[in-house]
């Protein structure tokens, strides 16, 4: 007998899903009924799943355990079918994208906070996922939102928590629940996509060391199967390959400022010829080179200008997409390639409908994030894998690969500048005050910078015709160079103003400089521009990627 449970309940006034899901603190998600409520929401805007099948994972940080509990007995409440947990409710953003395509699933609920700390007090995160494996378009995430101003009751199974660290199926009620292993459909995918004879070769060498840094998070187990085991890569490839719940007390973002462990050793003596590091979900990548950066943006550049190397994309690409503040390193490959590259608003949800329709095969983010047609989700490990398979066909070192890349197609100088924890008025006050001096931009003079055009991006979706406004404010000049402000929609605290900032140099002469030098001008510009100094009250960037 099932013994179903509705309980009255109350809305939450800030339930509203951001660039990526609903984001808080985990002392928010534990206040009583707060996550269920969420959940209540999700599933009372989703028709249909009555008898489907649901995958349910996260990326392991602090809650993940209590809140694949409640999940899983509220979707047993709910008339879900089957739910596919990975074991200890673990599994990266990518591999759950992976099973859910797989199996054919309904959707998915992820839970993860991304690159940002775990533990008691840092963040916890729910977003769900449609059938094609990709987070959920604007039109579901605000169906949730406004189910979740006016939700009065959810429904939840009342029975003992399950056991989640063993393999196997199990009734809850009269759902399914299946514990899969969280790696295999995921690892087998890998295989299926790269030249795995030839990365074998260049990883069991003895001349090629790389290192691998899953910084305590979910991509230990995925990285160790993948390089050590099947790849054949030295045991100690990957480094801080334990997850942990609070991340070792890290902050799992792949970029120079917070992965210090690996970028120390590559810039090191004796570096590695190849480092990489993935994020807190596994979603997001930073490739290294010894004593060499590739920044996000060129790298979705050269896997596109060199895709033809890897088994899965031998036969070309249908297009490139790319977010509108990453740099257009990628839009002149895709010029030479003969394909379009199409422009969308920051955040994976808007490649889906392109990747779905066949009209582009590689997407990428300047946020560390590329990804491809394999899954809908941006994917770390896959983006390690594409550069080793086209290291081991080439057989050249990262830089020299990178540098030649440059030589063909000149160099985006590109930067980005985040101004964390700013008071929201303030950010919002800045924001208000470009708005009002755009139009007074356009034509402006500043130093040898010409504005060509200033806007608030907007996007209309080439397949459904959405259109997302407010995307961001550019400010194009005449010889191509931009700065683009817009404030994070991923934080859980105070806002974040992100400032990007690109140039081009077609000069191979001048391809050396440091990207900071290069862009000191546009720096300048974005100063005089917004006034960040005074309405941040900061005098520099917190993090400068
Ligand atoms: C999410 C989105 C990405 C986006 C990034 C940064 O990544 O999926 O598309 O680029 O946030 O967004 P924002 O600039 O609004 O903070 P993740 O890895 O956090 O899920």
């Amino acid at each position: 007998m099932m013994n179903i449970k509705t309980v009255p309940t109350q809305p939450f006034a800030d339930q509203k899903p951001g660039t990526s899901g609903l984001r808080k603190k985990v002392p928010v998600f534990q206040q009583p009924h707060y996550l269920e409520n969420f959940v209540q929401s999700i599933f009372d805007s989703l028709e249909g799943f009555q008898g489907q099948t649901l995958v349910l994972g996260g990326d392991g940080r602090y809650y993940n355990r209590q809140a694949i509990q409640i999940i899983l007995k509220m979707a047993a409440a709910s008339g879900f079918g089957r739910v596919l947990v990975g074991r200890s409710g673990i599994l990266s953003t990518p591999a759950a994208s992976c099973v859910i395509r797989k199996n054919a699933a309904f959707g998915g609920i992820i839970l993860s906070a991304s690159h940002n700390p775990a533990g008691p007090n840092e963040d916890f995160g729910i977003k769900y996922n449609i059938s094609n494996g990709g987070p959920a378009p604007e039109k579901v995430t605000e169906a949730i939102f406004a189910r979740s101003t006016a939700i009065a009751t959810y429904k939840i199974l009342d029975v003992a928590d399950v056991d989640l660290d063993k393999l196997g199926s199990f009734k809850l009620g009269e759902m399914n629940v299946e514990v899969i292993d969280a790696v295999n459909d995921y690892a087998q995918l890998m295989e299926s996509l790269f030249d795995c004879d030839r990365i074998r070769e260049l990883l069991a060498s003895g001349h090629f060391r790389m290192c691998m840094d899953s910084m305590h998070a979910v991509t230990g187990p995925y990285a160790h199967r993948l390089f050590e085991q099947r790849l054949g890569a030295p045991l100690g490839t990957v480094q801080n390959g334990e997850p942990l719940e609070d991340f070792g007390g890290g902050h799992p973002d792949p970029n120079l400022v917070y992965a210090h462990d690996l970028v120390e050793r590559l810039f090191g003596d004796n570096a590695p010829d190849f480092g990489a590091a993935s994020d807190g979900d596994g979603d997001r990548n930073m490739i290294l080179g010894r004593h060499f950066f590739v920044t996000p943006s060129d790298s979705l550049a050269v896997l596109a200008a060199n895709a033809k190397l890897v088994p899965a994309y031998r036969d070309g690409l249908a297009g490139i997409a790319r977010s509108m503040p990453t740099s257009q390193a990628a839009d002149r490959v895709a010029a030479q390639l003969g394909i379009d590259c199409y422009e969308t608003p920051t955040g994976w949800k808007f490649f889906g409908n392109l990747l779905d329709a066949g009209k582009a095969t590689l997407c990428g983010e300047e946020s560390f994030g590329t990804g491809s047609n394999h899954v809908r989700e941006k994917d770390g490990l896959w983006a390690v894998l594409f550069w080793l398979n086209i290291l081991s066909v080439r057989q050249q070192s990262v830089e020299q690969i990178v540098r030649e890349h440059w030589q063909t197609y000149g160099r985006n100088y590109y930067s980005r500048h985040d101004y964390e924890g700013v008071e929201s008025d303030r950010a919002n006050a800045l924001v208000t005050d470009l708005r009002a001096a755009m139009p007074t931009l356009k034509g402006k003079q500043f130093g040898g910078y010409q504005v060509d055009y200033c806007d608030d991006f907007s996007y209309t979706d080439p397949v459904d015709g959405s259109v997302s406004q407010k995307q961001g404010i550019r400010l194009g000049f005449t010889d191509g160079s931009r700065i683009v402000f817009r404030l994070s929609g991923t934080g859980t605290q105070g806002a974040t103003l992100r400032v990007y900032l690109e140039s081009y140099e077609s000069n191979p002469a001048h391809h050396n400089r440091d990207p900071q030098v290069a862009l000191r001008d546009l720096i300048a510009i974005a100063e005089q521009v917004a006034q960040i100094r005074q309405f941040t009250g900061m005098e520099q960037p917190t993090v400068i990627t």
